[in-house]
C-alpha cells in the first residue's frame, strides 16, 4: 500500500517537471539566465571577436533633423543575436542618448538614456524633443553586459528641429 502511495507521489512529481520545462521557450531562456546568473560571481562578460566595429550609419555627425529620427545600426565583424540567447560573438544593440558609457561589468540600465534592442532590431524610429542630442551605440551580450573589450560606437551629436 504504502509502495502504491509512493510511485503516485513519484509520477505527480515527474509530471510537475516536465509541465515546468514545456512552458514556453522565452520563459524557459529566462529561467536558464537566471541560474546561471546566480550561479557566477559577478556577471559573465563575452569577449568581443577582434577588429568588431559598430558605427551609426544614420544620421551622420552634425545632422539637423525635423520630425522623427530613424537611426539605423551597423555593425561588422560580429552577428546580432536576441537578448537572453547566448551565442559566441554575437550581441544586441543598446542606444545611448544624452548619456555616458554605463559601467562595464553590469547590464547596461534600461531607462530613456539606455535604449535596449534585445529582439535584434537593426534600426529604430524615435521622437527625440528639439534641441541638441548625443547618441552613441554599445552591443551588449545576452544578459545585456558590454562586451571584453567594448564594442561601441563614435559619440554623434544632432540637433532636433
Ligand atoms: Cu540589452
Amino acid at each position: 500500500m504504502n509502495y502504491r502511495v509512493t510511485i503516485a507521489a513519484a509520477l505527480v512529481v515527474a509530471a510537475g517537471a516536465l509541465a515546468a520545462c514545456s512552458n514556453n521557450p522565452i520563459e524557459a531562456v529566462k529561467e536558464a539566465v537566471k541560474s546561471d546568473s546566480a550561479s557566477v560571481p559577478g556577471l559573465p562578460r563575452s569577449s568581443s571577436a577582434e577588429g568588431a566595429r559598430l558605427a551609426i550609419l544614420s544620421p551622420g555627425d552634425g545632422d539637423v533633423i525635423s520630425g522623427p529620427v530613424t537611426i539605423v545600426f551597423g555593425l561588422e565583424g560580429m552577428g546580432v543575436a536576441p537578448a537572453g540567447i547566448d551565442i559566441e560573438n554575437t550581441g544586441h544593440h543598446h542606444l545611448i542618448i544624452n548619456a555616458g558609457m554605463p559601467e562595464m561589468s553590469l547590464p547596461i540600465p534600461a531607462d530613456d538614456n539606455y535604449k535596449h534592442f534585445g529582439g535584434g532590431q537593426t534600426e529604430t524610429t524615435m521622437e527625440l524633443p528639439a534641441g541638441e542630442h548625443t547618441l552613441q551605440l554599445l552591443l551588449g551580450n545576452y544578459l545585456h553586459v558590454p562586451h571584453d573589450p567594448p564594442v561601441a560606437s563614435e559619440v554623434i551629436t544632432i540637433t532636433v528641429k
